[in-house]
C-alpha cells in the first residue's frame, strides 16, 4: 500500500476516515490516538460552574441530595455515576427512577412530593429533566432546588430549573452531543475539579468510573467520535481490567478473560440486560447491582436481570409478530404506525426491528393502559422528532431525539395522529431503496496483517463510525459446510489467495451461490493457541451477474 506524502497514513486508512468525515490532520490524530487529556472541559456547558458550587453548598451544608434518574440502560448508568461518586465522598445522596410502566419518563408530581417529604432541598436530575416542566415548578414551591442534567432534544418552552447541563447549552455548538450518562460524567469531572480546587481531598480518582460512562454512551447509540469516543475507548480498556466495575464484569462472566472487550458485547450483552430491568418495571435491580460492592448480591443481581432479560426477549417476539400483521394489512405508508394491547416497556425495542426491517421510521404504541403511549424510531436522515412535533398539539406528552421518540396519545386520536404524521412526512424524501454501502473494494491480495492493524486502530466502532465493510469481487468458494443453526464455514480465494470465511445465517440468503460469487465482508483476527489467524466474516453474498 502506498503512503500518503505528508502524515504517513496509508491512503486506505485516508479513505476510511473521510467516509466518516474526518479530514482534516488535526481531526485523525485525535481519532487515531485518543488520550484521556482530550476530553473536552466540562466547564464548556454555561451553567456547570453554578451547578457544581450549588452542589458543594449542599454538601457542606448537610441538605439532602437526590438524583433523579430514567430507567433505560443510559439513564441508569448516568444515575449510578453520580450516587457512586457521592458514596465515595461519603456524601448519602438518594436516587430515584421512575416505573416506566406506571410512572412513565420524566420527572412527576407525585415524586416530587415524595422527595419533599423526605426531606431533600436539591434534585440533581440526570438524562431527564428538560421537559418537566411542572414538575419543577412544583419543586420550586416545595423549596427544592432542581439541577437539570439531559441531553434530550429541549422544547420551546424552558422549565424554571435552578442551572441547566444540556449541550444544547454549551460554549460552541456541539459536534457530537454527549450520553446521559457521558452528561453526568461531565458532571463529577467538573464537581471533583471544583471540589479540588477549593481544598477537598481524598476525592476518588474518576477513571474507575469510565467504564460505566462508556456503557451508557455505547447504550444510547450516540456517535463514537471525539469526546465520547474517548470515553468509550479508555471505558473498554478499563471493563477488561481488574478495578473495572463489578457489575459490568458480572453481565460479561465469561467473556471478561479474553481481554479485549468490543462496543458489541456492551451494546449486545450488556446494555439490553439493563434496558430489560427498565422495560420490565425493575430499573432498582439494575440500579442495585451498580451500587452493591457485595460479591453475592452481585452475582443474584445479575440472575435477575438475566431472567428479567428472558421474559424481555420472549415478550418481544411475540409483539414483533402481531406488529408485523397489522403491517402487511396498511398499506404501504411512509411512517408506519401501529398499535395494540402490547407491553409498554417493549414498544421502543420492536419499533426499532420495524424500522430497520421496513427502511421506513416507525411507531408502535400501547394501548394496555388509559391513554396510550409508544415510542418511534427512525431511518437515518429522517427527523422523527420534527415530524411528532408537528403533530404536538394531538398529543398529551412527546419527547426524544431526532432518530428516537417516545409519545402519549388518547386511544380515539390514533387513527387521525397516522393521518397527520404521515401528511407531515409528504414534505420530505424517504430513501427506501436500502442500498448497502460499502467502505472499498479489496483485492485478496490487498488483506494483510498490516490491513489488519489499519482496521484496529479505528476501533471502537459503533454510531457515526461503523465497523468498515468491504466488498471483493468474483471470488471462488473452494470449500463450505454447514455449521450451527444454518452457518456457512468457508474457504474462499481469489487469485490464488485463500483466506478462512464464516457466514452467519447464510441459509436466509435470497440467492442460490454457485462456485462464484461477490461478497461483502468485515475483518477478524483469530487468536487461538499461540496462533493468529485472518478470517472473513461474510455479510452479504451475491452472484457475480447480480454485483453490489
Ligand atoms: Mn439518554
Amino acid at each position: 500500500m502506498k503512503k500518503l506524502k505528508n502524515g504517513g497514513i496509508s491512503e486506505l486508512l485516508a479513505k476510511l476516515l473521510i467516509q466518516r468525515n474526518i479530514r482534516t490532520k488535526v481531526d485523525a490524530e485525535l481519532f487515531l490516538k485518543p488520550q484521556l487529556k482530550n476530553i473536552e472541559s466540562p466547564f464548556r456547558f454555561v451553567w456547570m460552574q453554578k451547578s457544581v458550587e450549588r452542589i458543594v453548598k449542599a454538601i457542606t451544608g448537610k441538605e439532602k441530595i437526590a438524583v433523579y434518574g430514567d430507567y433505560d440502560a443510559d439513564g441508569i448508568t448516568a444515575t449510578a455515576l453520580l450516587v457512586k461518586f457521592f458514596r465515595a465522598i461519603d456524601v448519602q445522596a438518594d436516587w430515584y427512577i421512575p416505573n416506566r410502566l406506571s410512572e412513565g419518563y420524566g420527572l412527576n408530581s407525585n415524586q416530587i412530593k415524595k422527595i419533599s417529604s423526605d426531606g431533600i432541598t436539591l434534585i440533581i436530575t440526570v438524562d431527564n429533566g428538560i421537559s418537566s416542566i411542572e414538575p419543577i415548578e412544583l419543586a420550586n414551591k416545595l423549596g427544592i432546588d432542581v439541577i437539570i442534567t439531559d441531553h434530550h432534544t429541549k422544547p420551546d418552552k424552558m422549565p424554571s430549573a435552578y442551572s441547566i447541563v444540556h449541550p444544547d447549552y454549551a460554549a460552541d455548538k456541539e459536534e457530537f452531543p454527549p450520553s446521559g450518562a457521558g452528561v453526568a460524567f461531565n458532571l463529577i469531572i467538573a464537581l471533583r475539579s471544583y471540589m479540588r480546587s477549593i481544598g477537598f481531598s481524598n476525592l476518588p480518582n474518576l477513571k474507575q468510573y469510565i467504564d460505566i460512562a462508556a456503557l451508557g454512551t455505547i447504550a444510547d447509540i450516540v456517535p463514537l467520535v471525539g469526546t465520547n469516543r474517548i470515553i468509550v475507548k479508555y471505558g473498554l480498556e478499563q471493563a477488561a481490567q481488574k478495578n473495572s466495575s463489578k457489575a459490568i464484569s458480572a453481565m460479561l462472566n465469561s467473556k471478561k478473560n479474553r481481554g479485549e472487550i468490543s462496543t458489541k458485547d456492551i451494546g449486545f450483552i450488556v446494555a439490553p440486560r439493563i434496558n430489560a430491568a427498565g422495560r420490565m418495571g425493575a430499573a432498582e435491580v439494575a440500579m442495585k447491582l451498580f451500587l452493591s460492592e457485595n460479591d453475592n448480591e452481585i452475582c443474584q443481581y445479575s440472575k435477575e436481570l438475566n431472567a428479567l432479560n428472558t421474559k424481555r426477549q420472549k415478550l418481544q417476539s411475540e409483539i414483533l409478530n402481531e406488529t408485523e400483521e397489522k403491517i402487511s394489512k396498511l398499506g404501504n405508508t411512509k411512517i408506519i404506525v401501529a398499535w395494540g394491547n402490547w407491553h409498554k416497556g417493549i414498544v421502543g425495542i420492536v419499533a426499532g426491528r420495524i424500522a430497520e426491517k421496513y427502511a421506513r421510521p416507525a411507531i408502535v404504541i400501547s394501548t394496555s393502559d388509559k391513554i396510550a403511549t409508544g415510542s418511534g424510531r427512525s431511518i437515518r436522515n429522517v427527523n422523527l422528532f420534527e415530524l411528532i412535533s408537528k403533530t404536538g398539539h394531538m398529543l398529551k406528552h412527546f419527547g426524544g431525539h431526532p432518530q428516537a421518540v417516545g409519545l402519549s396519545i388518547e386511544k380515539s386520536k390514533l387513527d387521525k395522529f397516522t393521518y397527520k404524521i404521515n401528511e407531515a412526512a409528504d414534505s420530505i424524501a424517504i430513501d427506501q431503496t436500502g442500498q448497502i454501502l460499502y467502505d472499498d473494494e479489496i483485492d485478496f491480495n490487498q488483506i494483510n496483517n498490516e490491513f489488519y492493524s489499519i482496521i484496529d486502530t479505528m476501533k471502537p466502532f459503533g454510531n457515526a463510525n461503523p465497523e468498515p465493510l468491504f466488498c471483493s469481487k468474483n471470488i471462488v468458494i473452494e470449500e463450505r459446510r454447514i455449521v450451527g443453526n444454518g452457518h456457512w464455514k468457508m474457504r474462499v480465494s481469489q487469485d490464488g489467495r485463500i483466506f478462512p470465511a464464516i457466514y452467519f445465517n447464510a441459509e436466509n440468503n435470497k440467492e442460490e451461490i454457485g462456485r462464484h460469487a461477490d461478497i461483502l465482508w468485515k475483518i477478524k483476527k483469530n487468536r487461538w493457541a499461540g496462533y493468529e489467524n485472518l478470517e472473513l466474516c461474510i455479510e452479504g453474498m451475491r452472484n457475480v451477474k447480480n454485483s453490489y
